[in-house]
């Protein structure tokens, strides 16, 4: 059930917006390559707002945190299908698109799609290829699992620990699906994880402050980068895993026991 009129009085109808995203970058999920998606989707909202506005319409825009579920607007309007990897994929783009959505205080004409068309048919890839098991049955995601939410989580990941190797995100389930392998990424830098262990303050605000992979902290992401470190076996790395030892942070507590057991010195 969903109840936009919560949102804005009056409300009558939901305008569905894709924004695809192309960037890719070593160590980093793409949805959070560059500018924060929650600004970029934003920004076009205003201009479609102030137009919708000036015609007497009532708006009221979200990305990523309103109320309702993103998927399944999307899918309500007629854009595409939610796959067994639980996102909602774009007939036209793929499934690295984000969702945002205005609701307007005006009745237009609506589409009338409400059933998930099943497009995955017989492919399991995704499911096949999630290391953290996640996936647990068509259609089902535990996000507990997910290693998306374990690179945001700051403590108890222990049994996780070995699967991350990103320092945000995960991709692994779109990456392996048929419907987005057309999709061409545009190359930006690689994350340096070794500047992003010695990050300080400022630095941190400099790189991180319009970036989604920002939000959870500086320190989040410095644990992250020594575990990506670990498990992608980057030897020539190792030695800046000692700065996370003489840190007295609580968020690095499991992952100093990490290094210990895994650094070859
Ligand atoms: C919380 C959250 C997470 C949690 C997941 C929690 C969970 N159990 O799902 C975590 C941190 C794990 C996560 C991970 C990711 N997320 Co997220 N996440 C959200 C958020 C904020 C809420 C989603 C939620 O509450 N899910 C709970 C479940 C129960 O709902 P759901 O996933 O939306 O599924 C519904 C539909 O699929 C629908 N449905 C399914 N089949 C059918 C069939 C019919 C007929 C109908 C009517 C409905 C229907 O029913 C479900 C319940 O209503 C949304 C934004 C939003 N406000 O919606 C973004 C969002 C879903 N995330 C997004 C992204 C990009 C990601 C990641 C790819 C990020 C990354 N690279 O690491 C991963 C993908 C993981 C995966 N395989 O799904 C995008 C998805 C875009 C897309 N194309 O699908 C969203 C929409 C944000 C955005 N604005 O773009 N996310
Ligand atoms: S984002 Fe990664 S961990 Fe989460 S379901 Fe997809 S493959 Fe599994
Ligand atoms: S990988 Fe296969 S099963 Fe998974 S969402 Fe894509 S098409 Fe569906």
């Amino acid at each position: 059930m969903i109840y936009p009129e919560l949102s804005l009085d009056g409300a009558k109808s939901i305008v569905v917006m894709l924004e695809k995203y192309r960037k890719e970058s070593k160590y980093i999920s793409k949805s959070s390559v560059g500018r924060d998606y929650h600004l970029i989707v934003k920004d076009k909202f205003e201009k479609l707002e102030e137009y919708l506005n000036e015609m007497g319409i009532k708006t009221k825009s979200f990305v990523d945190t309103g109320p309702l579920l993103e998927r399944e607007l999307a899918l309500r309007a007629g854009l595409g299908f939610i796959g067994k990897n639980n996102n909602f994929i774009s007939y036209k783009n793929g499934s690295y698109v984000f969702i945002g959505y205005i609701i307007i205080d005006k009745e237009i004409e609506v589409s009338d799609v409400l059933a998930n068309p099943d497009e995955c048919g017989e492919c399991n890839r995704c499911i096949n290829s999630c290391p953290s098991k996640a996936l647990v049955g068509e259609y089902k995601l535990n996000g507990q699992k997910c290693m998306s939410y374990i690179s945001q989580k700051k403590d108890c990941i222990r049994v996780f620990e070995d699967k991350i190797i990103n320092i945000y995100g995960c991709d692994i389930c779109q990456d392996v699906c048929p419907y987005n392998k057309d999709i061409k990424f545009d190359k930006v830098e690689d994350i340096d994880l070794e500047f992003l262990i010695n990050m300080t303050n400022v630095e941190f605000k400099e790189n991180f402050k319009n970036m989604a992979a920002g939000w959870r902290g500086k320190n989040l992401l410095k644990r992250n980068a020594a575990y990506v470190i670990l498990n992608k076996k980057i030897e020539n790395k190792y030695k800046v895993l000692d700065e996370i030892l003489k840190m007295d942070v609580k968020i690095f507590d499991e992952v100093k026991e990490y290094i210990k057991k895994k650094r070859v010195k």
